[in-house]
Formats: structure tokens, sequence, C-alpha cells
């Protein structure tokens, strides 16, 4: 049984996701209107993403017999100076998302739940792998500049990172 702290952190998470599956969502629809279609569908399958992560928080909530609790939100940001400026938005957001995991983690840690520390290890890796990513798109960015056909090249470096994840999503199922 969960303790209602962990139960209200857990469920602050879960909101957390799905702001992040619009944010994303958003950001895709931003991208698709300047024609940048590579980066549209990468994001729109990254708001996907955040929506597996949010289900899999739910499910936990549900198999410990807890209320999870879907609040109103905040509207994303729609509209962004530069790409660059928005992949820094997104690099930054998921820098937020693993200081939440960390904070759940060491709640878990302290009570101590070991149910819960045990299910958030799934959440600390994939925030490493997050991070990783977005840092490397911005690392790209930089490299290739936003200069003429730059912005070109990013885009389609991106629709080459989405479409590799289709293929590992395809190989996984
Ligand atoms: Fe983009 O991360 Fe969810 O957890």
């Amino acid at each position: 049984m969960l303790s209602q702290q962990i139960i209200d952190c857990l469920n602050q998470q879960i909101n957390l996701e799905i702001y992040s599956s619009h944010l994303y969502l958003q950001m895709s629809s931003w991208c698709a209107y300047k024609s940048l279609e590579g980066c549209a569908t990468f994001l729109s399958q990254h708001a996907d993403e955040e929506m597996t992560h949010m289900r899999r928080l739910l499910n936990y909530l549900q198999e410990t017999g807890a209320f999870a609790v879907i609040d109103g939100m905040q509207a994303p940001p729609t509209d962004f100076n530069s790409l660059t400026e928005m992949f820094e938005k997104i690099y930054g957001h998921e820098k937020l998302v693993t200081s939440k995991i960390n904070n759940l983690v060491h709640l878990a840690n302290t009570e101590p739940d070991y149910a819960t520390l045990q299910f958030l290890q799934w959440y600390v890796a994939e925030q490493h792998q997050e991070e990783f990513l977005f840092k490397s798109i911005l690392d790209k960015i930089k490299l290739i500049g936003t200069e003429g056909q730059g912005i070109f090249f990013i885009d389609r470096e991106i629709a080459n990172m989405a479409a590799n994840r289709t293929q590992e999503t395809t190989a996984m199922n």
C-alpha cells in the first residue's frame, strides 16, 4: 500500500507526462506549419511515447489500489523564435522531468517504499536516454548550423531519427 505522499507525487508525475505529450504535439504542429516534416514526425512520435510513460504510472497506481487523478493542465506554448530555441526548451523540459523523477526516487527511498523505488528505476534510465537524445540533437544543430540549407539538413537528420525509431518499434512488436 502506498503512502498518500507517494500517491500525490505519482499523480503529479502522471500529469507532467501528459503535459510533456501536449508540449511535443504542439511543437510537432509548429514544425509541420513551418514545413519541417522530419521534426514534425519525430516530435509526434515523442508525444505518443510520453503517453506510454503516463500509462505506466497510471497502471502502477491502479495495481496498488490507489486513485489516479488527471488534472486540468496549462496549455503548452504555441510559438518559438527558432528551431534551436524549440529544442533548447525541450532539453530544459526533460531536465525538469529528471529532477521530478529524482525527487520521487528520494521520497521512495526515504519512506522507505521499495516497490515504488524499484518501479521508478525504469524512469531513471529513461530520463538518462531522453537527456542524451535531446542534447545530441542540440549538438547536431550547432554543428550543422541553421543558416542557408542548414535547416534542411537538420530536418533530414531528424527525419532519419524518426524513421529509425519506427523501425525499432516495429522490431520490438
Ligand atoms: Fe520525455 O520523458 Fe517522459 O518520463
